[in-house]
């Protein structure tokens, strides 16, 4: 099957980088054409009801605005489908897929891995239950030889600041940042002026139904409460080099990681 546009020219691919190395994101408008952004739509209604696990609840996370536990009112809202990768063919090919792994591939300067173990799921944030996540690091709790892996955000719908789009700190994978400043889980301490000085240059990342999102794992992001009234639904796929491998017996190794052929 053709999923997707492979046409990337030398020219885009090296504007690309070059904001992304300044930035720790990128976004690359319309990767997913309709028909197959409607499918995995589709699938991810059908996913969600009855119930596919495995999934992680609103009441998991106890973010702010989580349910208290699942037996609560909202307690059983599903926040993340995992396993994506695994979920269908479609799937596969998404994490596949020809546009993302070419500049993946130009970002990390060789080929590319995706991990089962991180993201690889589809974020389901829900009107009514849905938390909003603090400001954090994806690699506070990822064990790899070196912290650069690489996030892939697909929006299958419109992601606005009222329906809890991602805001990152444009810059923020190139700061080193003392453990002070971080609260128990490494949630940055809001509290603190220095970092209330980061927080306050963040962007909300606005995205079209069909746009992918590449951010950077040491980057700063965050994401408020769904305020519409419909799903939000984002497939996110996590990246690394071949070269970089998980450290053993961390949770980052638990499943084998599958390498992305792109010639
Ligand atoms: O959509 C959100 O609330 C943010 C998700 C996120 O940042 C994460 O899972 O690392």
């Amino acid at each position: 099957m053709s999923l997707l546009p492979t046409d990337i020219s030398e020219a885009a691919l090296t504007a690309y980088k070059s904001e992304f190395d300044h930035q720790g994101y990128v976004v690359v408008p319309g990767v997913l054409e309709n028909g197959l952004r409607q499918r995995l739509i589709d699938q991810v209604r059908q996913a969600m009801d009855p119930l596919v696990g495995p999934a992680e609840f609103e009441a998991d996370v106890g973010y702010p605005g989580s349910p208290k536990d699942r037996t609560a009112p909202g307690g059983s809202t599903p926040r993340r489908l995992l396993h994506a990768y695994a979920r269908s063919n479609e799937f596969k090919l998404l994490a596949m897929q020809p546009k993302m792994a070419a500049l993946l591939q130009r970002l990390m300067g060789e080929g590319i891995c995706l991990s089962q173990c991180h993201h690889n799921c589809i974020m389901t944030k829900h009107p009514g239950f849905s938390s909003a996540t603090l400001w954090h690091q994806d690699i506070r709790y990822w064990s790899f030889q070196h912290p650069d892996l690489i996030s892939a955000w697909y929006a299958l719908g419109e992601e606005t600041a009222e329906n809890g789009a991602l805001q990152v700190i444009p810059g923020t994978h190139l700061l080193d940042i003392e453990a002070a400043r971080f609260d128990g889980e490494l949630f940055l301490r809001p509290e603190l002026p220095e970092n209330q000085g980061l927080i306050n240059a963040a962007e909300t990342v606005s995205l079209s139904a069909g746009d992918m999102l590449l951010f950077h794992c040491r980057l700063f992001h965050a994401a408020g409460r769904n305020g519409s009234d419909a799903v939000k639904l984002s497939p996110v796929f996590t990246y690394h080099g071949k070269s970089n491998r998980p450290l053993p017996e961390t949770r980052s190794d638990r499943f084998p990681s599958i390498e992305i052929d792109y010639a």
